[in-house]
């Protein structure tokens, strides 16, 4: 078992990553069992600057290997938006239901097949300060008429795949098919071929 602090302050992505990681062999940890804060900057336009931003902030504050997540949003018929700036969509503050119904007052006219969005997340690890490990994982789905469904966070109530939306799903189904349960077990695997590859060396 190896331990990694989640550097995420969103309480639904820490419970999504040791959900998901657990089993395969990650224990992770959060910020506030280390007693730490740390407000990263968001200041990347890709998933995968912000992810980076996130993970060597929390591996300067904690000397630990962090592990951190970007993701969001991608609506095809919006030209890829609200995409990395999905958290701040109509508004930093304002709630889920009022985010989902900006996106669906959006795509007013827009039929079923021009519907078509994804979730992505972008995995980022600090492993130490010549390690960086990133993986990346998709969810596709359309953007629905209206939210459905009470399970997940943020904009699961939205995407529907196969008429069910993704907060109509079970945790297992959820990280079945969802775009952190493809990243995350994406680099678990190459976290444990880095790991068996410097065995080799030593
Ligand atoms: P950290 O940066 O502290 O990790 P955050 O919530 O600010 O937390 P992001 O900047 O990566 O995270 O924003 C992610 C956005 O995408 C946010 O609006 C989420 O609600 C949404 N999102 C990400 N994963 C999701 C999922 O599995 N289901 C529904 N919405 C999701």
């Amino acid at each position: 078992m190896i331990s990694m602090v989640a550097a995420t302050g969103n309480p639904h992505k820490l419970e999504e990553f040791a959900r998901i990681l657990a089993p395969l062999g990650i224990q992770v940890i959060s910020p506030r069992e280390l007693g730490v804060k740390v407000e990263v900057e968001e200041t990347g336009n890709m998933f995968a600057e912000n992810a980076y931003l996130k993970a060597k902030a929390f591996f300067e504050a904690t000397g630990k290997p962090s592990l951190a997540d970007d993701s969001g949003l991608c609506v095809d018929a919006l030209g890829g938006r609200p995409g990395v700036y999905s958290a701040r969509y109509h508004g930093e503050n304002t709630s889920y239901a009022e985010k989902m119904a900006a996106l669906v007052a959006e795509l007013e006219g827009v039929p079923e097949e021009r519907r078509t969005a994804r979730f992505t997340c972008s995995i980022c690890c600090v492993l130490d300060k010549d390690t960086v490990l990133r993986a990346e994982g998709h969810c596709e789905g359309v953007i629905g008429y209206q939210p459905r469904g009470t399970n997940g966070f943020g904009y699961d109530p939205i995407l529907y795949r196969e008429g069910r939306s993704m907060a109509e799903l079970s945790d297992e189904e959820k990280d079945a098919v969802s775009h952190r349960g493809k990243a995350l077990r994406a680099f678990a695997q190459l976290l444990e071929a880095t790991l068996q590859s410097r065995q080799l060396q030593n």
